[in-house]
C-alpha cells in the first residue's frame, strides 16, 4: 500500500523536523508548506548544525545556503547568505516572488531584508565559537593539497577526531495527500569552508531535485562529491528509469565511486529519495548516516543507511 503522505528527511534533526511538517501533511496540506516549515524547526535551533546557530566558514562568519521546489518544477535558491535566520523561507520567495531561481552573498540578503526578513546580529553561536576557537589552533590557511591528506576531504574537517560524520544540512522530500512531491535543503554549508564556497545545498539537481512525475531526492555529505555527479538530478532519473528510491540512491553513490575511490573513501555521501508510490529509501558511502521517516502521527523514526564502504 503506498505511504502517502509521506514526509522524509536526513539525520537525527530530521525527527522533530518531519513532526513540524506531519502538522501539515496529516491535515491534507501542501507538500511545499510542509518542507518549508520542516526545516525552519532545524534552522532556527542554536547550537545545531544548521541556520545561524551552525559552524562559520575559515572567516569567521557563518554562511547559508538553501533550495526548495515544488510539485511544478519552481525553485528557488539562497547562497552564501549571512544574518538572516530562514535562508529555506528566502529561497521560496526567490521562488514565488522573482524571476530568477538563484541569489547569492549581499543581494540574496539585500532581496531578504526588503522583503521583511530581520537582519540577525552577527554572531556565533556558543557551540560554534568554541568549535571555531579550537579549529583555529591547528588549521592555517594552507593550499588545499597540504590538508588533503588527513583523511578529512580536500579543505573541510569531514569527520571528527571521534571518527564521527561532520554533517551540517537537513534536506527533506515529501509527497502530500494529492500525491504532490516538493522537497527543501538547508545548510551551514562544511564547517570552516573558504570564503565563498557554495556547495551542493542550494544547486537544484545536486542538493535538491523533484520530478512531480517520478519522485524527489537530497543530499548531504561532502557537497562537491555530490555536485560533481549531480546527484540528486541522477538519483530521480535512475528512479524513472524503474529503480527503486533505494537503489536509485545506491546506483548515484556508486556512480562517485567509480569516479575516484580514493576521494570517495575519505568522505561521506548520503542520499534520500521518495517515488510517487509512497516508496522510501537511502543509501550512502560510509556508515554512520541516517535519515528520519515519517508517514503517520505514530510513524515517525530513524533508519540507518546502508553504506558502500
Ligand atoms: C555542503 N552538503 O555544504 C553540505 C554539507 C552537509 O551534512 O551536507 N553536511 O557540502
Amino acid at each position: 500500500k503506498p505511504l502517502r503522505p509521506i514526509v522524509i528527511s536526513t539525520w537525527d534533526a530530521g525527527i522533530a523536523a518531519n513532526r513540524r511538517a506531519w502538522e501539515i501533511l496529516g491535515k491534507g496540506g501542501r507538500a511545499l508548506d510542509a518542507v518549508e516549515a520542516g526545516v525552519m524547526v532545524t534552522e532556527a535551533e542554536q547550537n545545531c548544525c544548521v541556520g545561524l546557530g551552525a559552524n562559520p566558514d575559515r572567516d569567521g562568519i557563518v554562511t547559508l545556503d538553501a533550495c526548495i521546489m515544488d510539485e511544478q518544477g519552481n525553485c528557488g535558491s539562497v547562497g552564501a547568505l549571512e544574518r538572516i535566520k530562514h535562508p529555506i523561507s528566502v529561497a521560496r520567495r526567490v521562488m514565488e516572488k522573482t524571476p530568477h531561481v538563484m541569489l547569492v552573498g549581499e543581494g540574496a540578503q539585500r532581496f531578504a531584508v526588503a522583503e521583511g526578513f530581520a537582519l540577525e546580529p552577527q554572531k556565533l553561536s556558543a557551540d560554534a565559537e568554541r568549535t571555531y576557537r579550537e579549529w583555529l589552533k591547528k588549521s592555517e590557511y594552507k593550499p588545499v593539497i597540504n590538508i588533503e591528506n588527513k583523511g578529512h576531504g580536500p579543505f573541510a574537517p569531514n569527520r571528527f577526531d571521534n571518527g564521527e560524520w561532520n554533517h551540517d544540512t537537513i534536506g527533506m522530500i515529501a509527497m502530500d495527500a494529492s500525491g504532490n512531491l516538493s522537497g527543501s535543503c538547508t545548510t551551514s554549508g562544511m564547517g570552516f569552508k573558504m570564503r565563498g564556497r557554495l556547495g551542493d545545498s542550494p544547486i537544484i539537481g545536486a542538493g535538491l531535485f523533484v520530478d512531480n512525475e517520478v519522485g524527489a531526492a537530497t543530499a548531504t555529505g561532502m557537497g562537491e562529491e555530490v555536485i560533481r555527479v549531480c546527484g540528486t538530478h541522477l538519483v530521480v532519473e535512475f528512479m524513472r528509469q524503474g529503480l527503486s528510491p533505494e537503489a536509485a540512491c545506491k546506483k548515484a553513490v556508486e556512480r562517485i565511486v567509480k569516479k575516484n575511490p580514493a576521494r570517495a573513501k575519505a568522505n561521506q555521501v548520503g542520499f534520500i529519495a521518495i517515488n510517487k508510490q509512497g516508496q522510501y529509501g537511502g543509501y550512502c558511502l560510509q556508515e554512520g548516516f541516517s535519515y528520519a521517516v515519517c508517514y503517520a502521527d505514530d510513524k515517525n523514526f530513524l533508519v540507518k543507511g546502508k553504506h558502500y564502504f
